[in-house]
């Protein structure tokens, strides 16, 4: 039997600040269940952290025109503090450029380097030669292999989501400078995951069969590919460098060094409250410990198969019970993109909303992607608030406080004797904390949210049935039982939404003149004493109004422009001329009829979003061509005057009603928009062209 939890979840990394999707993926449900086990009274240790080493935040730096370290202290102190302002209730939030993480990563190679646990090969690399810096992964960039997605990333395609390795991009190339990359021979550590294969075959395929199906689904298929050894260090000049004599200019693989920081961050907590949480080798190499990863998607292989393996060649510690993982989160429909600014940031949801961290816990957990990506969208949230936050949970609660006001003056009335409707209402309780509990134990998070709303509909509907303020008037005695009983529902749903929305519970519970939480107390209707005093009453949520939303999609709908515009002008920097069409003879080529005219007239045409009709002098008289060309001139009348070249033997062919002789030539630009050819000096009207 396990005797204590210890919580891990995904060190984010600190090139930019944290988004709806890793809230949805990660902290929000990993937040819940540490906050239930805590009220279950369990032994559990929460442990997150900045992951501060890596290619991406060297990236941004560079970006932003910094140093590496003043990008990564400025975003560490900002998830930090967002997810403090959020409510996610780590015991110790630390980063990985820590020196005690520095020693504690340096150490744990050291001693699998001397155990003879990694190989050594030399392979060649991605080497620019200008710079004269080995590349990987997120610094090279080419077109993707899968879907031909132009400027796709070493280790991923963002437009496809195909994992990929740098050696399968079609033309490789310096993510930063655009050089083109050569190989070159650099030798590293491997941990020989092949070694590692059966072992892990056993223990995942066969020993956790209970992990959720994207989870196992994952492992499988990289264990039915075959594992085979992982590099994990690399030639850049910021991480924890190797400590091999001879491996200057080499630091640990970020994906080495980032999961031993679940282990160090422990370490630096417990070596500074020994007295509260005991010598980190009990969290960590203690069988009678649980360890549980809370991850997203993208991260199951390192977090089941690599972080295991290493934690296996070490041989003294646990391995991860469960890895519940989640599914992404989308934004209105489009993935959620750091680099196209495409999401909702922590930092910035609580400098709009700073009382509403609720709202938000509430959206993402009613609308968590569990079993598949979802979509957040702000008319969701608004609804959600508006009609089940507000118009059931906070409606029933306040009608409950309000009127023990008005009628017990704001003391918890005496209850006489209950009806069969009563009894059928209390009977709805009894099973709850048992529901709630199994439904928490298995990171069924959603459904149990979604279990614990249905408590504040049952009291809802109870006071709607019941209808205690016409009651008032006739029946005392009744409307106190019925206001006893309301107001003891509203003190179970204080409990019940704990761990999922703490901040409304607790000034519920103040409101309520409730001390303490008592998990096992859930279900009992009997949590406030007759006679006791409400403390002051104000609405538990606000209804949100459209102009709010409206604000937030209009900063979406913002970024959206700003992103097509940026997509066009890389699109207009990357434009090349199309190769030439197959050869033609002079004779095909004199067939045709070119000649110059004088515009006399242009006009849009009536009901066509695309047709001028051009009144021409070809030298013979006048002449109508149409040409689908209006989005391109707004204002046709600057082409009154200027000679023409057109097509003069084409067929007449008749468009919205009008006869067009023939064909004016314009050119394509790269943006798509058309360029009527013009003459470089006066010539005569009919004159040809060759
Ligand atoms: N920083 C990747 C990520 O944010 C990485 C997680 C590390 S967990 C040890 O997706
Ligand atoms: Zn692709």
């Amino acid at each position: 039997m396990f005797k204590r939890t210890l919580v891990t979840t995904a060190l984010p990394y600190a090139n930019g600040p944290v988004h709806i999707g890793h809230l949805a993926g990660v902290y929000v449900p990993a937040d819940i269940y540490v906050r239930y086990l805590r009220l279950k009274g369990r032994d559990v240790l929460f442990v997150g952290g900045s992951d501060e080493h890596g290619v991406p935040v060297t990236i941004r730096a560079r970006k932003e025109g910094v140093t590496t370290q003043q990008v990564v202290d400025r975003y560490h102190e900002l998830i930090k503090s967002s997810f403090e302002r959020f409510g996610i209730s780590f015991d110790v939030y630390s980063r990985t450029t820590s020196a005690i993480h520095h020693q504690f990563a340096s150490d744990y190679f050291r001693k699998l380097y001397d155990a003879g646990k990694f190989i050594e090969q030399t392979t060649e690399q991605f080497y620019d030669p200008e710079t004269g810096h080995f590349l990987t992964d997120r610094n090279i960039r080419g077109e993707c292999p899968h879907c031909h997605a132009p400027g796709a990333y070493g280790d991923q395609c963002e437009k496809c989501g195909s994992t990929l390795s740098p050696e399968e991009l079609i033309n490789p190339y310096n993510a930063e400078t655009g050089n083109a990359l050569v190989k070159k021979p650099t030798s590293h550590w491997y941990l020989p995951l092949d070694q590692y294969q059966e072992w892990l075959e056993k223990w995942i395929l066969e020993g956790h069969k209970e992990w959720r199906p994207n989870v196992y689904g994952q492992c499988k298929s990289w264990l039915d590919g075959g594992l085979r050894p992982r590099a994990v260090t690399r030639d850049l000049d910021w991480g924890i460098p190797v400590p091999v004599e001879g491996a200057e200019g080499k630091v640990l693989y970020v994906w080495f060094d980032a999961p031993i920081g679940y282990i160090s961050n422990t370490k630096e907590l417990c070596d500074a409250q020994p007295e509260r949480w005991g010598k980190w080798e009990t969290w960590w190499k203690d069988e009678s410990t649980r360890l549980i990863h809370f991850i997203g998607k993208d991260n199951i292989v390192f977090h089941c198969i690599v972080f295991p393996a290493m934690l296996k060649a070490d041989g003294s510690y646990i391995l991860p019970d469960n890895v519940p993982s989640n599914e992404f989160l989308n934004l209105e429909g489009d993935k959620i993109s750091t680099s196209r600014n495409w999401a909702v940031w922590l930092n910035e949801y609580l400098d709009d909303f700073p009382d509403k961290q609720d709202v938000l816990r509430y959206v993402l957990t009613a609308n968590a992607p569990e079993t598949k990506d979802n979509d957040f969208t702000w008319a969701d949230f608004q609804a959600r608030n508006n009609n089940e936050l507000v118009a059931i949970y906070g409606n029933f609660v306040n009608r409950a406080l309000v009127l023990t006001n008005k009628y017990f003056e704001g003391k918890v009335p005496n209850p006489s004797d209950f009806t069969e409707y009563d009894r059928q209402t209390i009977d709805e309780f009894k099973n709850v904390k048992a529901q709630l509990e199994s439904l928490l134990e298995e990171f069924r998070f959603r459904d149990a949210l979604k279990e614990a709303m249905n408590l504040a509909r049952i009291g809802n509907k109870y006071l709607a049935d019941t209808e205690p303020w016409k009651l008032a008037k006739t029946d005392m005695a009744r409307t106190a039982t019925i206001l006893n009983l309301a107001l003891q529902i509203a003190a179970n749903l204080s409990i019940a939404f704990e761990p999922f929305l703490p901040f409304s519970s607790a000034k519920l519970r103040n409101m309520l003149g409730l001390k303490d939480v008592d998990w096992n107390a859930l279900g009992s209707l009997d949590l406030l004493p007759a006679g006791a005093p409400l403390g002051e009453v104000s609405l538990l949520f606000e209804k949100m109004e459209d102009a709010v939303i409206q604000n937030q999609l209009d900063r979406l709908a913002r970024i959206k422009k700003e992103n097509e515009e940026a997509a066009k002008q890389a699109e207009l920097a990357n434009w090349k001329p199309q190769g030439i069409k197959t050869p033609v003879s002079i004779e095909d080529f004199d067939k045709l009829d070119i000649r110059v005219a004088t515009v006399l007239d242009c006009q849009p045409v009536k009901k066509s979003e695309r047709l001028l009709q051009f009144k021409l002098s070809d030298g013979t008289g006048e002449r109508i061509i149409l040409s689908g060309i209006a989005q391109s001139y707004p204002d046709p009348s600057v082409l009154v005057g200027k000679q023409v070249l057109f097509i003069a033997n084409f067929p007449p062919r008749k468009m919205m009603g009008i006869e067009s002789q023939g064909m004016i030539l314009s050119a394509v630009d790269a943006d798509g928009k058309l360029v009527v050819t013009t003459v470089s000096r006066p010539v005569h009207d009919g004159v040809s062209v060759g």
